[in-house]
């Protein structure tokens, strides 16, 4: 009989906290050792001249969500966790989103109806808050807190999802009571309204307009209000997509008051500009999402945020549609309008080549800081440490071995997912995952999925480190 079920060994191996190189034996989907001469196994895969991570964990993807009438996203559980797993990634964090009038418990198992059997990332799901009635607030949410869902996201802008002041105080209210995390969408709704009808009347409806009627004033004033009403509240709140400087800063002032205020950003504001909504016809739409990408500024300020601590991850903000078909980005209304056009880009795929070219072989953040904001502050921040998120004996070895040499132009077509675009072709992408394990079962290798879907499972979560 074998020591090991798997070895891995003569990879350069990084944590959030050091880099060192060993062996990892792995049994029974765990990290059972890490050291020289383990013994024999049943697989042995040799990393000599690779990088060995803790595998990607991103806590902000959507997946098979309702997006509007005539409008379907681009993905579903299957198609979403093999770019996902291609990309490096070992665990997503999609969103069920409440359905009005439909008790959340229903909405849960039909999201779980959805992703039963047809994953390859193990997955956990944020729950979206879009009517916080008594019964909601008083009943469900507390149980299901109870059962692992330890996490809502609300919305300060979208008809029909935005939630008034009072109502994100109760929401934060149940949050104290439950310890559950809040994140929050922080835009000014009436802002958007009052700008993008201004800009309808005048003619201005291409998408690079969409940008205009969501300036950096009304990301920045809903931030601090958001911060405020957490403040007030006594709970930790995630603000989430932050996508320029403004917003950085109202983040960063709460941290240095002491309150448990954490950022997210996200590949768009790295990499991309306002400019790119300028395609000629509707060209611009592949780039519409919210907040929207801003200027060099403002990718510079989400660097900073990124190297000094302010945000504590890096997501993707997967919300996929495909490009050329009229229930996505082309859809006959927003031809009509930006107003209509669906917000969302994809990037589950491209996520963690880029932050790993950009930031770790430009020398923007070292490997432990692309380890911390990719991974294990994910795990900390949504109740999945030390069980997921990093590389130690006794966590799920979930691991992705990376070529850091490897330069590729990125093109759609490496991504693996169901839209038909990438917001980031073209880009020059130096490194590239080989290799993702989840739970010691190799379900990607060189660009291929070996694992059967369905191998990817449900989390049931814990409370997160925060609380
Ligand atoms: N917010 C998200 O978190 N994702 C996509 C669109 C949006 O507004
Ligand atoms: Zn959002
Ligand atoms: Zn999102």
């Amino acid at each position: 009989m074998s020591d090991f079920d798997t070895i891995i060994q003569g990879g350069r191996i990084s944590t959030a906290a050091d880099t060192f190189h060993c062996d990892i034996g792995i049994r029974n989907g765990r990290i059972a050792a890490l050291g020289e001469n383990l013994g024999n196994a049943d697989e042995t895969i040799d990393a000599g001249g690779y990088w060995v991570l803790p595998g990607g964990i991103d806590s902000h993807v959507h997946i098979s969500q309702p997006s509007g009438e005539g409008i379907v996203m681009a993905d579903d559980f299957e198609s979403a966790t093999r770019s996902a797993v291609l990309g490096g990634n070992t665990t997503v964090l999609p969103f069920c989103l409440q359905e009005k009038g439909v008790p959340l418990r229903e909405t849960v198992k039909a999201y779980h109806a959805k992703a039963d059997g047809q994953c390859y990332a193990d997955v956990s799901f944020h729950l979206i808050i879009s009517e916080p009635t008594e019964q909601l607030l008083g009943q469900d949410l507390p149980s299901l807190v109870q059962d692992g869902y330890t996490s809502f996201k609300i919305f300060m802008t979208y008809e029909g999802l935005a939630l008034s002041d009072l109502e994100i105080l109760k929401v934060m209210a149940v949050a104290r009571e439950t310890r559950a995390l809040v994140m929050i969408h922080a835009e000014n709704y009436d802002v958007i309204r009052y700008l993008t009808d201004q800009l309808e009347q005048t003619g201005r409806t291409a998408p690079r307009f969409h940008a205009t009627s969501r300036p950096m004033i009304a990301e920045r004033e809903a931030t601090y209000r958001a911060i405020s009403l957490a403040e007030l509240s006594d709970v930790p709140l995630v603000v989430v997509h932050v996508s320029n400087r403004e917003a950085m800063e109202e983040i960063r002032r709460a941290q240095h008051k002491g309150l448990k205020i954490f950022g997210e950003t996200c590949p768009q504001y790295l990499t991309l500009t306002e400019n790119d909504l300028e395609g000629l016809n509707m060209e611009g739409a592949k780039y519409v999402c919210s907040p929207p990408p801003r200027d060099t500024d403002s990718q510079e300020a989400c660097w900073q945020g990124l190297q000094q601590g302010v945000f504590s991850v890096f997501s993707s903000d997967h919300c996929p549609f495909r490009y050329d078909d009229p229930q996505g980005k082309l859809t006959p209304r927003g031809r009509t309008s930006f107003r209509w056009v669906p917000n969302g880009i994809p990037g589950v795929g491209a996520r963690l080549p880029i932050l790993f070219s950009e930031g770790v072989r430009k020398g923007r953040i070292d490997i432990n800081r692309f380890v911390a904001v990719t991974a294990t502050n994910h795990a900390r921040t949504y109740g999945l440490y030390p069980r997921k998120g990093t590389i130690a004996v006794g966590a799920d070895a979930d691991i992705a071995i990376w070529n850091p040499d490897i330069e590729q132009v990125l093109t759609h077509a490496m991504l693996n997912d169901g839209a038909d675009y990438t917001p980031y072709e073209g880009m020059r992408i130096k490194g590239w995952p080989v290799l993702t394990m989840v739970r010691g079962k190799v379900v990607a290798r060189d660009g291929k999925i070996e694992a059967p879907k369905g191998h990817g499972t449900y989390l049931k979560r814990d409370l997160s480190a925060y609380v």
